[in-house]
């Protein structure tokens, strides 16, 4: 099963909004066959591995990251091949909950297939979190927090100077993160200040993520490279209702698209409803410090920098309101990567773990 995971990364950046899916045919101990879903859209992880196995799947096992479809989708229902390849036993990491291809293992059970859910089901749900979430929760996409920190926990100096808090490997890394998520955002000062392009390098993922700035007095420019680039890559400006109807219309003559919700919560709605399941922010400060405070942080990406810039600094986590020892959330860890000299701690708010 861990290799099952391992081989579901390799859809990284090109399957979103489906699943990462990894598969494994088994005969004994010996690994027959293994196969992933590399394409939104193309076979299924456990077509690809019962294609690799051909006449070896008769009898064997298949070991596969999440519960088969039972569904016509884009492609036939998996639950048919596994029959079809004689499949005598099927071991599958965590249940799925979408309401069209669920029951998988029921279908498989009525078949005379042997079924099993785990090992590695919290592992499993971690890395189909934005998947799993949106499965459970319709009114906004998943949000991850990416922050780079120095040691005691500051985004920038007492002078605002943040580049480069991080080393080159950490900063490559994100920008291979960028490419397994649908929209990618920033606040309006961010944007300015640091003049990002927000694209995703050293892999293409299938779509470019949607670039996003929380920018409620639609302050954007056309100094600003996003604003230059948005008829190349989609830009999306969350903008107030009380932004001036100037600044807005010299946006969308630029081609980018403008919002105006009058909360965050409200821009988390419309945007999840515009499509956008999973969402990676950026910073700044000011933008993470307030989801934070919001509970509307499911996943934070820490890189944790040897560098003390001590009092005066700006802190990463200010404005988190105090909780009691006992009754303080306390997050999941689901990583933790050396970068160079960084590391990087990724921890879930919680697990979103389908009834099983
Ligand atoms: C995937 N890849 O390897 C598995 C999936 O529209 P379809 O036919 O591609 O079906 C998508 C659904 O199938 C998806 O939401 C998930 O519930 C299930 N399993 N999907 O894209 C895979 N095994
Ligand atoms: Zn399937």
């Amino acid at each position: 099963m861990r290799h099952a995971l391992e081989l579901a990364w390799r859809g990284w950046g090109r399957v979103s909004p489906n699943p990462l899916v990894g598969a494994v045919v088994l005969r004994g101990d010996e690994t027959v066959a293994e196969g992933w879903h590399a394409e939104f859209g193309g076979p299924h992880a456990e077509l690809a591995a019962l294609h690799a196995a051909g006449e070896k799947a008769r009898g064997a096992t298949l070991v596969v990251s999440l519960e088969p479809c039972a569904h016509h989708g884009k492609t036939p229902p998996c639950t048919d091949a596994i029959r079809a390849a004689g499949v005598r036993r099927v071991v599958a990491a965590v249940r799925d909950p979408d309401a069209e291809a669920r029951g998988g293992v029921e279908v498989l059970k009525r078949a005379g297939i042997e079924t099993q859910i785990g090992p590695l089901t919290e592992e499993a749900a971690a890395l189909n979190a934005p998947f799993l979430f949106t499965r459970q929760q319709t009114d906004r996409p998943f949000v991850a927090l990416k922050l780079a920190t120095s040691i005691d926990g500051r985004i920038a100096d007492a002078g605002g100077r943040s580049q480069w808090i991080s080393g080159p490997e950490a900063r490559d890394h994100v920008h291979w993160l960028r490419a397994g998520f649908d929209a990618i955002a920033v606040g309006g000062t961010t944007a300015l200040m640091d003049n990002p392009q927000l694209t995703a390098r050293g892999l293409t993922p299938r779509k470019p993520p949607v670039r996003i700035v929380f920018d409620r007095r639609a302050m954007l420019n056309l100094g600003v490279s996003l604003v230059q680039t948005a008829r190349e890559v989609p830009t999306w400006v969350m903008a107030s209702p009380e932004a001036p109807i100037s600044n807005v219309s010299v946006l969308e003559g630029n081609g980018v698209r403008v919002f105006r919700p009058e909360t965050l919560a409200q821009a988390f709605a419309q945007l999840r409803l515009a499509g956008i399941q999973s969402l990676l922010c950026e910073g700044g400060g000011a933008l993470g410090a307030k989801l934070l405070a919001e509970g509307l942080v499911d996943r934070l990406y820490w890189v944790q920098s040897p560098v003390w810039l001590g009092e005066g600094a700006v802190a990463a986590f200010a404005g988190i309101p105090a909780s009691p020892l006992a009754d303080a959330p306390r997050w999941v860890v689901v990583e933790r990567r050396p970068l160079g000299s960084d590391t990087l701690l990724v921890l879930d708010r919680r697990l979103c773990l389908p009834e099983s």
